[in-house]
């Protein structure tokens, strides 16, 4: 079989793959997943997620047909009724009435089609994107400062710094392969790290310094960086008087307090001070805040002040989540800006009106996602075209989002997933190709440009985002300037467009790709356009000058007594947000099962809150429940949940229901790590697991959440339930011979169903006060044929297996204990470990999970000497 080069499917790392498609007949798709070793991001390295992207290759889930209500229908059906809904809304609403909704998992050139279509055609700028929920604050960010939204770094900088701050970035989980070119520079040239965050991920653990602000501490934390570099003579007088515009006052307004202890400030100046080549790398902890462009720009005046950018080593360096958060960027899927980085001005304006031939290029900027959801939820927005993404759960108060979902008239959802949360509120569902179908560019942090490639034919009627897009234009009446016939000759006209923003003074740049062959489009290598470091000396603002930025630190809260904690959420290191396609592995789901709240261990005792316990969150907005997870990697005070659980996955553990609607005033993104709220015990009647082969929707629980386990092919879910009234087995249960017993007195129940070939179908653990067993040998024996009735109703085999502890390397199925035990006899580094028992030597992704391991284990050993 051939390899075929293509990209990761995930994070904006961007990851060069090789795959190797083994089988491909509808329903039994496999490939073998390779790091491409030629590809610059990760010269062959890949984390658990791109490592087991073969596990959701399947069909499982997948839409196959366009469906307008609950029928399947012909596509023609299907772009006729998406036209003529878009038609008549504007005819009688005029084109303000309609939006689009689309995704840093567009390829650019689906991005491209569907930004020109609403921009340029329907005469409206309401397209937003994802992006405004990711990356919007640290766009708005570049564009105060340098005129343009340019990421001044590249991954090599990372390999050549002599000191790296990750500022909100649970690097070591959500960008793993950089983590892995950090860990590399560490080893090879002892690079120092700074991790600033509140929580002590498993990246701070990892740090030589872990600076715990407070959340949203970080406009005070870096302002007074900056006064301190200033006292110390450590900025870079010469290069700010060549290259930037200082305020006026910028110097004596600058805050002086920084907000964290006073040793641990004299620390991180002391680091910052002796390591001039230095890269600030910030993610959503700085982004995803009221203050997220503040938080940008005190990053980057930081590192203009002390010359620290636009040279190996050097820079502020945002990184991207979604695989094409910067191509999206790039083709103008912000609803603030137009294509090829332009903006609205009348120059901007007529000369993008005249490359696209445009009749109705709108006239400004949209609707920001929180605003456009208000809108629609006001009645001012008629018609939602929702590509690639999932805003009934992902978007902050989602509850708002979901009345007005349930309000708007029509509403399109282009997923290659049948069922989604948000798929539920659409009148007609478009069916897409997904990551191995579709092909095209997309664009990662480093502004490296690489291809997606097909692995296999495209299932069912499933189509690629920009031929609907296309289709639905022709309907519209504009065909010609939608006659695209292939993603190259969409890239071509972009490629193309981008010499308007060089005559703009834009340095984004792709004329010289614009005249690919089709063939030279199918072999494009990665490129990174800009080069190493395009910002150096020359900035493109109309002075050729970077700007500082002044800054006020966000005032000091006032905490609401009613709602005294700050709940943070964010990520699990094998998940992808709303789990549509992570969610089916059952190796990805083994890190976490259930979505934890993590507590301090003073506000766990001050709520009541015991540890394996539930709890429900509450917020102005609304409230979530979740197991308890008590941990002093928790400031006291706050609180952190992950993003992830849907409604199709849990009935109460939906973050999304908690977070209210604020926005910073620069970026319109929302404030999702920090949200006032409080939390309370939940005390259920009885408790209990289900390991089943279907998958069952509880109904009348107070609590449920699944994963996937087992094994691909013959494996199912595994539920965790809660409840206080009767226990409705009949509805949870399959068909088929049951075994039971059960201990009224103590409230225990426990059944196991057979179906018709004798494998286990299901079981059922349920206790009113005692302890419920382990979950996962009986996950591993669903499918199987003949499992002991003792063995199940104990959910133990007869003979007890030795004891592994929870599963750390997912690769080489090692356990907790091995580990352990491989410390305590003198394996005392990860490499050292891996050598004894290959944990941690495939994709690495459980590395700084085995160092806290082998922490505690040589921490044992000493106490016990
Ligand atoms: N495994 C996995 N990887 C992913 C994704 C995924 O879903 N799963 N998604 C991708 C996407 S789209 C994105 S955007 C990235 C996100 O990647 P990250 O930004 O690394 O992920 P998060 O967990 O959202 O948040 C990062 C950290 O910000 C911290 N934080 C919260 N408040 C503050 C604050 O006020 N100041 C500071 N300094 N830190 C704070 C949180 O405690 C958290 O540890 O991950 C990408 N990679
Ligand atoms: N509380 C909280 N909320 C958050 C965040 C947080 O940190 N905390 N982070 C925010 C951030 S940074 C992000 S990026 C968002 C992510 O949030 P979403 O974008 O809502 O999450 P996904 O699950 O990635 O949704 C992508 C959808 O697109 C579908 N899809 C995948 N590929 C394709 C394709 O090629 N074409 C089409 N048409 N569909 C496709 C998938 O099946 C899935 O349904 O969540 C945001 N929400
Ligand atoms: S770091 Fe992991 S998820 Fe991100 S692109 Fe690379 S392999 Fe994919
Ligand atoms: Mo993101």
């Amino acid at each position: 079989m051939d390899k075929i080069r293509t990209t990761c499917a995930y994070c904006g790392v961007g990851c060069g793959i090789t795959a190797e498609v083994t089988g491909s007949v509808t329903g039994a798709r496999s490939v073998v997943i390779r790091g491409d070793a030629d590809h610059p991001a990760n010269a062959g390295r890949l984390c658990s997620k791109g490592t087991h992207l073969g596990e959701t290759v399947g069909l499982e889930g997948r839409l196959l047909a366009p469906i307008i209500g609950d029928a399947a229908v012909g596509w023609d059906v299907a772009l006729d009724a998406v036209a003529e809904r878009m038609r008549t809304t504007i005819a009688e609403h005029g084109p303000d009435s309609v939006a689009f909704y689309v995704s840093g998992q567009l390829l650019t050139e689906d991005y491209y089609v569907a930004n020109k279509l609403m921009k340029g055609f329907i005469g409206s700028g309401n397209i937003d994107t994802n992006s405004r929920l990711c990356m919007a604050s640290a766009v708005a960010a570049h564009t105060r400062a340098f005129g343009e939204d340019l990421v001044p770094c590249t991954y090599d900088d990372l390999d050549a710094a002599d000191l790296i701050l990750l500022v909100g970035s649970n690097t070591a989980w959500c960008h793993p392969v950089i983590w892995q070119r950090i860990e590399a520079a560490r080893a090879a040239r002892g690079t120092r790290l700074v991790v600033i965050d509140p929580r002590r991920t498993e990246t701070a653990e990892q740090a030589d310094l872990h600076v715990a602000l407070a959340p949203d501490g970080d406009v005070a934390l870096f302002t007074a960086l900056l006064a301190e570099m200033r006292a110390r003579g450590a900025t870079d007088e010469a290069y700010l008087a060549d290259h930037a515009e200082t305020p006026e006052d910028f110097w004596a307004d600058l805050n002086p307090a920084p907000g964290v202890d006073a040793g641990v400030f004299a620390q991180l100046a002391d680091l910052v001070a002796a390591h001039p080549r230095m890269v600030t790398l910030f993610s959503q902890g700085a982004n995803q805040s009221l203050s997220g462009t503040d938080k940008g720009n005190a990053i980057i005046n930081l590192h203009l002040a002390m010359g620290r950018i636009g040279q190996p080593g050097c820079g502020p360096f945002s990184i991207t989540g979604q695989p094409n958060a910067m191509g999206g960027r790039e083709v103008g899927g912000l609803a603030n800006m137009l294509a090829c980085h332009l903006g609205f001005a009348d120059d901007e304006r007529a000369d993008v009106a005249a490359f696209w031939n445009a009749p109705n290029l709108c006239a400004g900027p949209g609707l920001k996602a929180v605003e456009m959801f208000r809108a629609v939820h006001d009645g001012r927005i008629k018609f939602l075209w929702v590509m690639a993404t999932n805003p009934a759960v992902s978007m902050p108060d989602a509850t708002f989002v979901r009345e007005a979902l349930a309000r708007c008239p029509t509403v399109v959802v282009s997923d290659c997933i049948a069922d989604t949360d948000t798929a539920r509120f659409a009148h007609i569902r478009l069916p897409a190709l997904g990551w191995g179908e579709k092909d095209g560019t997309v664009t990662n942090s480093e502004r490296r440009i690489s291809r997606q490639r097909a692995l296999f034919a495209p299932p069912g009627a499933a189509r690629a985002d920009w031929r609907i897009i296309c289709d639905v234009a022709a309907r519209m009446g504009w065909g010609e300037a939608f006659a695209f016939a292939s993603p190259a000759a969409i890239w071509r006209e972009y490629a193309a467009m981008t010499a308007l923003a060089g005559r703009h003074g834009k340095l984004l740049d792709l004329t010289p790709h614009a005249a690919l062959s089709d063939a030279d489009y199918a072999a494009m290598q990665p490129f990174q356009w800009g080069g190493e470091h395009p910002l150096r000396r020359r900035f493109p603002t109309p002075s050729g000058r970077a700007r500082l930025v002044s800054l006020t630190p966000p005032s000091p809260e006032v905490r609401d007594p009613a709602f005294p904690l700050r709940l943070n959420t964010g990520r699990y290191r094998d998940q992808w947000h709303t789990m549509t396609r992570t969610g089916l592995s059952p190796t990805l789901s083994t890190h976490r099962r259930e979505p934890l709240l993590e507590v301090h261990p003073d506000d766990a005792a001050a709520q009541g809150l015991a540890d394996g316990g539930l709890a429900r969150v509450e917020t102005a907005s609304g409230s979530a429940t979740f197991r308890v997870c008590v941990t002093a990697g928790q400031r006291p005070g706050d609180i952190f949940v992950p993003m992830h659980w849907t409604d199709l996955m849990g009935n109460e553990a939906r973050a999304n229901r908690l977070p209210g609607q604020g926005v910073d005033p620069h970026s319109g993104q929302p404030g999702f790590k920090n949200t006032p709220a409080r939390v309370l015990p939940v005390s259920p009647a009885w408790r209990g697991f289900l390991a089943t082969c279907a998958a069952p929707e509880p109904t009348g629980m107070l609590w449920w959440s699944r994963a996937r386990v087992g094994h691909e092919d013959s494996g199912g879910w595994l539920y965790e339930l809660a409840g206080d009234g009767a226990v409705d087995c009949d509805a949870l249960l399959p068909p088929g011979a049951r075994l039971e017993a059960s201990d009224p007195a103590r409230g225990m129940r426990r059944i196991a169903v057979r179906g018709p070939d004798g494998t286990l179908a299901a079981a059922l653990y349920l206790t009113r006060s005692g302890q419920l067993p382990a979950r996962d040998w009986v996950a591993a024996q669903l499918g199987l044929p003949d499992v002991a009735p003792t063995e199940l109703l104990a959910a133990r085999p007869s003979t007890p297996l030795p004891e592994r502890g929870a599963l750390i390397c997912l690769c080489h199925g090692i356990g907790e204990r091995a580990i352990a035990a491989a410390a305590r006899a003198g394996a005392g580094t990860v490499a050292a470990v891996g050598e004894a028992t290959a944990a941690g030597t495939n994709c690495g992704s459980c590395r700084p999970a085995i160092a806290r391991l082998i922490g505690t284990a040589l921490s044992r050993n000493t106490e016990a000497a």
